[in-house]
């Protein structure tokens, strides 16, 4: 039966010629570091280890890596807090992700925040704001600075089914069709947003229709547990914006695994869609299938798993070892000048 976990068979990614083994490579271990990093912190949630909550991109790890991986060194992005896989694929270290979680005195935050909330300036990694659908605007502009300075620079980001239903993605994606400027919007359609499933709040929840119908915004529809498929859209998007095609979009296929964040179990969940994503379509392992049908021998991606789950256990050891932050430095950063 399609979707029993006890029958399933693990469909492989799409073979596209033209992405090289290496980046086949590069997308496993990217995709992978994700998955085990949250595997991870969930643990440190559950011992209380972790001040704020935490909100999994499981099953969506493909998305950030497809995407993140399609852009240059110069361009940048603006990922949300499931989109961990998007700071991994800019080479945003883990053990710095780490320390955010950890809310360590060297961390990106500084011990202000134990999630996401942090961005990386020099990886190109702009910080989450919280509020959905206000990244829109802010890459926007991003974008709209990189043409005027006449800068071969792209701007993505993304957004969720649930974002969809917020003003500023629509006022954002109306300005940045008006003045053609280069930024690529990814959404993320995973059906839900928090308990929530899309069709309850939104009469047309095919987001691509409505992009290209709504914006004459050019969007591909992707399977969004397919990294290569992924990877090749945005990447062909990136390229068309570069090139001065304007805004591009792409439409990304998933289904959230866990419930909305650590403390929900997601028990209004489909079972029968969280048991097919979360085994035949599981993105980890559907590029898994895919090196091993390349010929790539079974030993050699046992070994890149084993690297990375010995990567992430020294980043996290790295991590727990870097000091709390001094109560004294609490009200620094939160004004301009220093209060006297
Ligand atoms: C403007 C705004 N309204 C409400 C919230 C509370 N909120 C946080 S996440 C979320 C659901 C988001 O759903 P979606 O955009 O589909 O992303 P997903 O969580 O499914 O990845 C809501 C309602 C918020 N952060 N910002």
């Amino acid at each position: 039966m399609p979707g029993d976990p006890a029958t399933a068979v693990v469909l492989p990614t799409t073979d596209d010629p033209s992405v090289s083994a290496e980046r086949r490579i590069e997308l496993f271990r990217v995709v992978l570091t994700h998955r085990v990093m949250e595997e991870r912190i969930m643990t440190l949630y559950k011992q209380g280890r972790i001040a704020g909550s935490v909100y999994t991109g499981r099953g969506q790890e493909a998305v950030g890596a497809g995407a993140g991986l399609a852009l240059g060194a110069d361009d940048v992005c603006a990922p949300l807090n499931r989109e961990m896989s998007c700071h991994i694929a800019r080479g945003v270290e883990p053990a710095h992700i780490f320390r955010n979680y950890l809310g360590r005195a060297t961390g990106p935050t500084r011990g202000r925040d134990g999630n996401m909330h942090f961005g990386v300036p020099e990886r190109g990694v702009f910080p989450l704001v919280s509020m959905l659908g206000d990244l829109v605007p802010v890459v926007v502009g991003a974008a709209l600075a990189f043409k005027r300075r006449g800068e071969a620079r792209v701007a993505l980001t993304f957004f969720g089914d649930g974002a969809f239903n917020c003003g500023d993605v629509h006022e954002g994606l109306n300005l940045a069709g008006v003045l053609n400027v280069p930024v690529v919007f990814v959404a993320q359609s995973n059906r839900v947003a928090y308990s929530t499933r899309t069709e309850m709040a939104m009469r047309n929840p095919n987001l691509s229709e409505r992009i290209e119908g709504g914006y004459a915004i050019p969007c591909a529809r992707v399977d969004g547990t397919d990294a290569i498929a992924v990877h090749v859209a945005v990447r062909n998007a990136v390229e068309r914006a570069r090139a001065g095609g304007g805004p591009q979009a792409i439409e990304a296929l998933t289904v959230r695994l866990d419930g909305h964040a650590a403390h929900d179990d997601g028990r209004y969940m489909d079972r029968d869609l969280i048991a097919e994503y979360g085994t035949r379509r599981d993105p980890v392992e559907r590029l898994a299938m895919r090196l091993v049908l390349d010929g790539v021998p079974r030993a050699e991606v046992d070994a890149v798993r084993a690297g990375v789950i010995a990567a992430v256990a020294g980043a996290l050891a790295e991590a727990e070892s870097a000091p709390a932050p001094d109560p004294a430095d609490l009200a620094n950063g939160v004004y301009a000048s220093p209060l006297s």
